[in-house]
């Protein structure tokens, strides 16, 4: 398993070199990932009263027509956001139709925040409040469309999954490196799962968040699809708003910049892969050799609790059992 994904790893670096020699790199000197991580908090903060105008005289990075490939740095050289043209616009099509054929999803409000008109659909693996990740309900309800949209996305996931291997093969390690529970797929390329976002017609201007669920160490990738113009990412550490065209990819740590969509001219849908922390825990308490890297952070829940992380953890080894149904020690493999 290790060789296998360090084989790959080093596959999509060649791949990367090979397709995307030219890139349009920026690097800012006044944030920085590490930086954010230590800011990071669970909670969603407020931002200052002055947001709007100060988003005014942020930077507008155009998404041009040949679709060259844009990288922000941050001050430490790791990257804090890549936006990628996918080269697969007949399947960025389809996913958009088979979006539309969802069952009608819900209005997202997450932790307090209500994210604008978006109806979204959670589908995949992941683990919030139980022992061992699970497939979520809501695929479970929406069935037979649920499962066609994910065959459908399944070449675009492996192309973020691509991406993500050829820019950081650290953070595209870490997330296949360990196996989940029977019955449970990482469904998403290298991610467990991933939220199915469906702005309507016209979207208004959404709320800016953090998906603080997500692994402070690790990048969610977002696909916007449909027909529409607008719809900017707005990332507001990076002081950047990233036009986002049908078709386009961005990858950035999304539980550490806080961000939102401008409003929409048109349907513009959405698929974010991402791999929730909570995968982590799990793993750390299967595997012996598993550290979650935010141990000892503080937690602040919604209701007030805090709790430091880790405190309570048992560190003994638990059975882990393969996707064949085999009982497989620690350290199992597919
Ligand atoms: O659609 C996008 O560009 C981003 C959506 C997003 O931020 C989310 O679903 O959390
Ligand atoms: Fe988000």
């Amino acid at each position: 398993m290790a060789k296998a994904l360090n084989k790959r790893a080093k596959r999509c670096q060649r791949l990367k070199d090979k397709h995307c020699p030219i890139m349009d790199v920026h690097k800012l000197d006044y944030i920085s990932i590490g930086e954010l991580r230590q800011r990071f908090s669970p909670q969603h903060q407020p931002l200052p009263p002055t947001v709007d105008e100060e988003v005014r005289g942020f930077k507008f990075y155009a998404s041009p027509d040949d679709g060259k490939p844009l990288a922000i740095y941050g001050s430490d050289n790791h990257l804090l956001a890549l936006r990628v043209r996918s080269k697969k616009p007949k399947d960025v099509q389809k996913l958009a139709s088979a979006i539309d054929k969802l069952p009608a999803m819900k209005e997202f409000i997450s932790k307090g925040i209500h994210r604008g008109p978006y109806k979204s659909i959670h589908l995949g693996t992941w683990a919030p409040y139980m022992p061992e990740p699970k497939t979520t309900a809501e695929q479970r309800k929406a069935g037979s469309a649920a499962t066609e949209l994910m065959a459908i996305a399944k070449p675009i996931f492996d192309e973020m999954t691509a991406i993500l291997g050829g820019v950081d093969p650290g953070v595209f390690k870490e997330f296949q490196r360990r196996p989940l529970p029977e019955g449970a797929q990482r469904a998403c390329g290298a991610w467990a799962s991933c939220v199915v976002n469906n702005g309507g017609v016209d979207a208004d201007e959404g709320k800016f968040h953090r998906d603080v669920r997500e692994s402070p160490f690790g990048y969610s990738c977002a696909i916007a699809c449909g027909n529409f113009i607008d719809g900017h990412l707005i990332m507001y550490e990076l002081r950047a708003i990233l036009e986002m065209k049908p078709g386009d990819i961005i990858l950035f740590p999304d539980s550490l910049i806080t961000h939102k969509n401008t409003k929409v001219q048109g349907c513009r849908k959405s698929v974010v892969a991402f791999t929730q922390a909570n995968m982590f825990d799990y793993w750390s308490r299967v595997f012996p050799d598993v550290n979650v890297p935010w141990k000892g952070w503080l937690r602040i829940y919604a209701n007030g609790k805090k709790k430091t992380v880790g405190s309570s953890r048992k560190k003994e080894p638990r059975e882990c059992r393969s996707p064949k149904g085999k009982i497989k020690g620690p350290g199992a493999r597919y």
